[in-house]
């Protein structure tokens, strides 16, 4: 049977991992701009207390600065994603290297702080707006379909510091603005978006690698998220009414869980975790109404929730048109107590003896991809594209070549087994592969690597940002080429 002629070959990035230019074009501030990296490889955040002491704290989704502070950045430390890999100067030339691979899509996203330095502005940076017109103009020239992310952990730093961000009701509103802005100035030149990217995060790795995470850590998850539901249901709503072609699709980080061991307990812990991790955000999303089981999620830590009968009218008008969801990896978890557990940047469950892990602990398991396609078709039949996939490595440069043999063993044992989820009848519509130009990875190390082209910038922040093709880069454009046939 095969892919579909029309299937969506690409790859994926976001602003703040591969832009750089963070403060070129009137570009606002984010968090990320201020994210350095500790020996121990943890993020850490810059800034100036109200006695003027350089300070650092934690990177995580509800730090706040004590009175008085503001966020600096200091001489002696590296800021990855202030230069990222260039993008913002560099993409004729990405975009060249795209299409001689042959892509038909390309993800990306606007940093929301180009458009709108505060967040808040009632017109937009217009620096900004003729930045990404020129690079979707770009992509078109090249015959690649944009493939647009609003919101891709980039928060303005202004609604974080006066608003406190996302646990504040205002930000459906300023994102609405935004959204509503890019539909408008990008008619014609993108037609498919996804208002956040793995909007599920927040409350999943809560519990896949929270460290005793508190019912407040819960209630303030809970509420982000719902402030973010009905964003993109307005996001969406407003996308049908500015183009009657756009297609919106929901972005959900796809851990497929799965229970240690047979014992029934272990079933329902890993049922459990579909529910909160997966089907929770899936189900009000792509359903337009929260499950039944979210009233028990809610009770389970207490929380009160600023929800309104408005709300749940747009979230039930504002469903999406795609099902869309990065993949990397499952995850097995268990009652029984156990020492064996994950390590890596982000994942707990417990060590799966019947997988390979990757040098960051993730583990390799391309059928984890097809049960998670095939489970998530029946439940909602909406079309879906894979928006991430792919395995983060070091690579070396041998005689201006990279032979990155791995990448191309990961990338197509995870295409052999879409291919049968497609077989089985899922409506596949494409596959964006993470990174496909090297970026900054989200644990802001440079040397977790993704591309088929490689980015001669070093963890130690030199390098000439020059690019190289890896050998994956050949053997992804015959991938293209012959729709997934040639796998060679
Ligand atoms: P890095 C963890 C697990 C699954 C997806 O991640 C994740 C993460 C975050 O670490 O996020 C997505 O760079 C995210 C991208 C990110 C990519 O996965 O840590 O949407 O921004 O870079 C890969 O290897």
């Amino acid at each position: 049977m095969g892919l579909p002629a029309t299937f969506l070959w690409g790859g994926a990035t976001s602003a703040h991992q591969c832009e750089g230019g963070w403060n070129a074009g009137g570009r606002g501030p984010c968090k990320r701009d201020y994210m350095t990296l500790d020996e121990n490889k943890n993020r850490l955040l810059t800034y100036i207390d109200d006695a003027g002491n350089h300070c650092f704290m934690p990177l995580g989704s509800g730090s706040q600065l004590p009175e008085g502070a503001h966020y600096a950045v200091f001489d002696d430390c590296l800021y990855p994603d202030q230069e990222g890999v260039q993008f913002y100067n560099r993409y004729k030339e990405d975009i060249a290297l795209l299409k001689e691979m042959g892509f038909k899509v390309f993800r990306m996203s606007i940093a929301w702080s180009r458009l709108f330095p505060h967040g808040n502005e009632a017109e937009p940076n217009r620096e900004g707006i003729a930045f990404y017109k020129d690079v979707f103009t770009e992509l078109r020239k090249a015959n690649i379909e944009p493939l647009v992310t609003l919101w891709h952990d980039d928060t303005p730093l202004y609604l974080d510091e006066v608003y406190g961000g996302w646990q504040n009701r205002k930000l459906i509103d300023f994102f609405e603005h935004y959204a509503n802005t890019c539909f408008e100035e990008f008619k014609g030149l993108v037609n498919y978006w996804l208002p956040f990217n793995e909007i599920n995060n927040v409350l999943m790795f809560l519990d896949m690698f929270g460290q005793n995470p508190t019912d407040e850590m819960f209630r303030a998850a809970y509420q982000e998220m719902h402030y973010k539901f009905v964003a993109s249901a307005r996001a969406v709503i407003a996308a049908h009414h500015a183009d009657a072609n756009n297609q919106v699709g929901c972005m959900i980080c796809g851990v497929p869980f799965y229970p240690a061991t047979c014992d029934p307990k272990d079933i329902m812990l890993s049922h459990a975790m579909w529910e909160k991790g997966i089907l929770y955000s899936s189900d009000v999303l792509c359903k337009g109404e929260y499950p039944t089981f979210a009233k028990r999620l809610w009770r389970e830590h207490g929380v009160q929730l600023d929800i309104t009968p408005e709300d749940l009218a747009t979230i039930k008008a504002g469903s999406v048109d795609i099902y869309t969801f990065s993949y990397y990896m499952s995850s097995a978890v268990t009652t029984h107590s156990s020492n064996d557990i994950v390590g890596g940047n982000c994942t707990t469950g417990v060590r799966n003896p019947y997988l390979d892990y990757s040098e960051w602990g993730w583990a390799h398991d391309p059928l984890g991809l097809r049960y998670f396609l095939e489970k998530v078709y029946a439940q909602y039949k909406l079309p879906m594209m894979i928006v991430e996939n792919g395995l983060g490595a070091v690579d070396t440069v041998e005689d201006g070549r990279v032979h990155d043999s791995y990448r191309i063993n990961y990338l197509r044992d995870h295409i052999l087994e879409m291919k049968q989820a497609v077989e089985n009848g899922v409506n596949l519509i494409g596959y964006t592969s993470w990174g496909c130009i090297d970026l900054v990875s989200a644990g802001g190390e440079m040397k977790k690597r993704y591309g088929f082209v490689y980015v001669d910038r070093q963890e130690d922040g030199s390098g000439t940002f020059s690019r190289i093709r890896k050998d994956s880069f050949y053997w992804y454009k015959k991938v293209i080429a012959s729709n997934g046939e040639d796998l060679r």
